[in-house]
This record gives C-alpha cells, structure tokens and sequence, in this order.
C-alpha cells in the first residue's frame, strides 16, 4: 500500500475521537485538498469515515478484506501482534516468521496470509490452505523454558483454539493429541510447532496455526473431505475471519502467560475439558508399532498416557492415533 495512505489509516486508526484536516496534513507533510483526496479514495475501497465540519475526521468501519490495519485495529493484546504482517499469498508463514526470528524480530509477531501455495503440516506433509477461506497463522514466540518443553505450547494452542471456537459457537470442539482439533470427529484445525534451539536454551519457536474456516464442502479437497471439515460446514454459518483472529490471539495471549507463569498444569486442566476418545479404546501408530490402546489422558508434561490390552501403561511423547 502506498505509504502515505497507509500512514493516514495509522493516524485514523489510533485517534479515539475525530482529527482535524489540518492536523492530518501536518503530520502527513501534504495539503488538506490532498488529504481529502485520500480520503475520498478510502471510501471508495470500502472504509467507513465520517466527515463533520470543524471537528475532522473518524474511522467507524474497515473494509472486508483482511490487512494489517483491519487486524490491529481493535485488537486488545499486550504484546501478542504488536507487529503483525499480513500476507495475500505466501509458499508458507512458517518460512517467514523463520527469517523474521533471524531479523530480530520480537517476541509475539504474527504472520497471516490469505493464502499459502506451499502449506505445510508435520513430518513434510501439505497443508490446503485455499485463498480467503480459513485462518493460516505463524507466531514468534521467544519462551524461557527448557526445549523439551516446548510442545506443551502444541497443546497450549489445542486448547486455545477450542476454547475459542465454544466461546464463539454452539459446536463441540475436541482435541485429537498432539495437534489436531476436531468437531465431529473432523479436523477443522490443526499445529504445527518448529523449534531453533541450542542445548539446553530455546532460541526461537514458530508456533503455526491452521483453522478452516469458512470453507463449503466442496472446498475441502476430496482425498480429506472424509476426515476434514471447516467451522462453516460444522456450524452451517459464516465465520467473519478477523474477529475470529483477534478473538483468538487475545485468548492465547492470556493462556500463554499463565502458562509461563504457573506452568503446564493450567494447560491440562483446559486440554482434559475438551480432550478426544479419553478412555475409549482407538489404534496408536509410533515409529516402532501399531498397537490398540485405551487412551488414559495427558501426564502433568503433556504426553499421552495410553494403556496395551496387556493392561501395561505407556507415556507416549510421539504418536498418531488413528480414529
Ligand atoms: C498439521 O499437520 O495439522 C499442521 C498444520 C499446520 C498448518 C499451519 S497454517 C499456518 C502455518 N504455515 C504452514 O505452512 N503451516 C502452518 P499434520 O498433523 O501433519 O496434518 C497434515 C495432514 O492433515 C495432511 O497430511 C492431510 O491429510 C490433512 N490436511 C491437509 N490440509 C488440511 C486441512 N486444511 N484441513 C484438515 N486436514 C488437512
């Protein structure tokens, strides 16, 4: 976006009440006839401003469409997006919150795009990602903890998502360990966390976030359509995609600082409300074996505690379970 108009915004955005032409155009370093040619052109793209004589100029409404400006304004965080980069297409915000961790960015960047051509999930699997439908998300996040407490952030986001999705729907949410959140028995979301560390020091974490959103049936690609869903499908209404953003990043903001705070304790406590097949039997593939299991729950660190028809008890920290 051209920078004078993106700075215009900014200073709409930030003011409570109105702000005079004239100050627009000081700060702007332009004449007011072009302030009010920007501002006629604004209008046009879909923002809302009101005009009244002798008190300037008010933001009410931004346009539809997702950017920068329409994802921070109103959003209520402490440090969670602060700096947050909007995307139309991208391979994958993961690889770009990767260069940013190396620029020096800080703690709490987001990254979303409308759209990833290179979608990734865990062990080099895709991830569909189609344009305008769903939230695709990365995070920097910088956590004084050990590494092999680092997925306990996998889980922590789990819980995030569902408890963000009861609050804003009648649907059921369900974590499937370790990354997946399901509604019906369909994943409508799913995790991927990528560590930089060194020893005994986590150096950065990029905490990736899939949720489709607002997807019809035919928008799911048909080799996943029987184990994949969106919000729109499960819930049969349109998700607006921002607030949902926002809704999500306050509510993450405020979990992960209990959880820096206390521990994973708060997290398990979240995770066990919306936990899937606890206590039902299902198969549990690891890199050694395939074995039917009763699910138990989650261990006090965050891995799966699962029981063998022998009646011997595993903790699990790597496993797919099979539906
Ligand atoms: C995941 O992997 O679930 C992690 C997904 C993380 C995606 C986010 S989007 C923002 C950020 N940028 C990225 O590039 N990635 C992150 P995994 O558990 O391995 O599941 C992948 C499997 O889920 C695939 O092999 C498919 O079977 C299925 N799948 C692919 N796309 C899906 C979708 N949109 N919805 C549901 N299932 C999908």
């Amino acid at each position: 976006m051209e920078s004078t108009r993106k700075h215009l915004i900014e200073l709409l955005t930030k003011q409570e009440g109105h702000i005079s032409g004239q100050q627009l155009s000081e700060q702007l370093n332009i004449s007011r006839t072009a302030v009010w040619k920007h501002m006629n052109e604004l209008k046009k793209d879909g923002y809302e401003i009101e005009a009244v004589q002798r008190k300037g100029y008010k933001i009410h409404g931004f346009p539809d469409k997702i950017s920068e400006n329409t994802l921070q304004w109103g959003l209520e965080t402490r440090w969670m997006g602060h700096q947050l980069y909007h995307y139309d297409q991208v391979e994958s915000t993961q690889e770009i919150v990767h260069q940013m961790a190396k620029q020096g960015k800080p703690h709490g960047t987001v990254v979303v795009a409308d759209e990833q051509v290179g979608g990734k999930g865990r062990m080099a699997r895709s991830w569909d990602s189609p344009k305008g439908k769903g939230i695709w998300m990365s995070f920097l996040l910088k956590p004084d903890l050990p590494p092999v407490e680092a997925p306990q952030l996998t889980l922590l986001a789990a819980t995030v998502i569902a408890k963000m999705i009861d609050e804003r729907s009648d649907l059921e949410p369900q974590i499937k360990w370790p990354n997946d959140v399901l509604i019906h028995h369909k994943k409508v979301s799913g995790i991927l966390t990528e560590m930089q560390a060194e020893q005994d020091t986590i150096q950065y974490i990029v905490l990736g976030i899939g949720m489709n959103v607002n997807q019809e049936e035919e928008d799911i690609p048909s080799d996943i359509r029987y184990k994949a869903s969106s919000f729109k499908i499960e819930s049969g209404l349109d998700w607006n995609i921002q607030k949902t953003i926002q809704h999500f990043l306050t509510l993450f903001e405020s979990s992960y600082d209990q959880f820096i705070r206390d521990g994973f304790q708060s997290v398990k406590e979240d995770w066990e409300k919306y936990g899937y097949k606890i206590g039902e039997n299902v198969t549990i593939s690891t890199m050694k074996e395939t074995w039917e299991a009763t699910l138990l729950g989650i261990e006090p660190d965050g891995a799966l505690r699962a029981r063998r028809k022998t009646g011997e008890e595993e903790k699990l920290y790597s496993a797919e379970i099979h539906w």
